[in-house]
């Protein structure tokens, strides 16, 4: 039982929202009692007056404190500490979450002014102030009601089993999913086929996401506040692991557009293999030719897997655990086919545009419903030789930063391929 007592200079206006429907079975159940106190009847004088006008000058009136302050003085008397709220513009934003703290309430008061506002002094009769939102009515009262029915909503008993308040918008923070009834076509508009399955889980899974889909594209605000229940669900990874990645150091293009041997470089052995530790990847090849880079690669990797590096950072080690190092393309392939007793699709990457490309979100697909391994192919230099893209089974569309320079370094493109790729959820969402 929620006892509201409304303090207005207007009480008739209440008459037709608690007249009807839900706030009306509310107060036949005895679950809510709305009392209504006008101010003009704490009034001294004979013409009952409740506004005068503002010191300082300036337009319109204010009401004045001592009808209003008696009004108050005289119904927290005849309640037991009841809560005691002023409507008003300066007042904290009225929420769900407000709304679920009041209805926990045994007493509330609501106060109503009107004109442009109510002597301060009156302030100090009062325990809080809420607003209704960023707008300028022409009295609390409209107000009140909001506030009476959002709070009486929530407690047990008004709603009746009809609808439960956990379902409504806002309970968990998000705003509602689409809803249909019949007919099943209207003017060629169809109900989601979804809704007419009977699968009450995919049903479930369909309105949580129109949910987040809906407040993610209106109310972004909302998922940032307390009580949103956007689960950080720890997705699953949404592959298996196996993928694989390759760095080329040939056959690579040179900034005139020759075929070149790059060399091996310390930085990236490093940064490519503690990403691909990250994201799950099974190996990473280091490609190249050149017997010495070949050896100056196991020297770098050996240091951190077996020699000083393996006792100083060993979670360096296990980054480099995945690394091998192969004289070509081919080899790195043969490898993955000997471990996984398929041939590996090969995806590459290019920062040159061009017809055929793959979108990162068709790739993270393919990557969860596709059985073959996937070795991705990062090219050094100026990039993968148009005979390695000819071979390949998958072209990603380029990264692109919305500028026209566009030299992000091999390391740091392997990074965001993989997160794109194989990222959780949240970061897919970004796409
Ligand atoms: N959410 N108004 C109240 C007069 C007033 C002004 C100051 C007390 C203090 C409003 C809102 C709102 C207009 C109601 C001014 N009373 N109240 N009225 N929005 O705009 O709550």
């Amino acid at each position: 039982m929620l006892d509201f007592t409304v303090i207005t200079i207007f009480p008739p206006m209440f008459d037709s929202p608690l007249g009807h429907s839900i706030l009306k079975k509310a107060q036949e159940k005895g679950l809510i009692s709305v009392r209504l106190v006008d101010p003009r009847d704490y009034t001294t004088d004979k013409h009952r007056t409740v506004d005068d006008s503002p010191y300082g000058g300036g337009q319109g009136m204010v009401m004045k404190p001592e009808p209003l302050a008696a009004a108050i003085e005289d119904v927290k008397e005849k309640l037991n500490r009841p809560r005691v709220i002023l409507l008003s513009p300066q007042g904290k934003l009225f929420d769900q979450a407000e709304a679920q703290r009041l209805s926990q309430e045994k007493e509330l008061v609501l106060v109503c002014g009107r004109y442009e506002g109510v002597d301060e002094r009156v302030k100090e009769f009062v325990d809080e102030e809420l607003s209704v939102g960023d707008y300028t009515l022409s009295g609390g009262e409209l107000p009140a009601m909001v506030v009476i029915d959002a709070v009486a909503r929530l407690i047990p008993g008004v709603l009746g089993n009809l609808k439960s308040p956990e379902e409504d918008s806002f309970t968990d923070g998000l705003l509602e999913y689409p809803q249909y009834t019949r007919p099943e076509e209207f003017r060629g508009m169809k109900v989601p086929e979804v809704l007419l399955s009977g699968d009450h889980e995919r049903i479930q899974s369909w309105r949580r996401e129109m949910s987040l889909k809906i407040t993610r594209e209106r109310r972004p605000d909302l998922l940032g506040k307390a009580g949103a229940r956007v689960e950080k669900k720890n997705t699953p990874r949404p592959t298996p692991a196996r993928v694989y990645i390759a760095l080329l150091h040939h056959p690579v293009y040179d900034k005139n557009g020759a075929v070149v041997t790059t060399a091996v470089t310390n930085m990236d052995i490093h940064d490519i293999a503690r990403a691909a530790k990250t994201y799950g990847l099974k190996k990473f090849y280091v490609v190249t030719p050149v017997k010495a880079l070949q050896k100056l690669s196991l020297k770098i990797i050996a240091h951190w897997e077996e020699g000083y590096g393996a006792e100083y950072n060993h979670t360096r080690k296990e980054a480099l655990a995945l690394a091998r190092v192969k004289d070509t393309l081919d080899d790195a392939i043969l490898d993955v086919e000997r471990e996984c007793g398929v041939k590996p699709k090969l995806v590459v990457t290019s920062a040159r545009a061009g017809k055929n490309r793959t979108s990162f979100a068709a790739l993270r697909n393919m990557l969860r419903v596709t059985p073959a391994p996937f070795l991705l192919l990062l090219g050094t230099g100026w990039g993968l030789t148009e005979e390695i893209l000819a071979q390949s089974d998958t072209i990603l569309e380029p990264i692109e930063g919305g500028t026209n320079y566009n030299h992000l370094s091999v390391r740091s493109a392997a990074a965001i391929i993989l997160d794109r790729l194989l990222g959780t959820e949240s970061a897919k969402e970004n796409l």
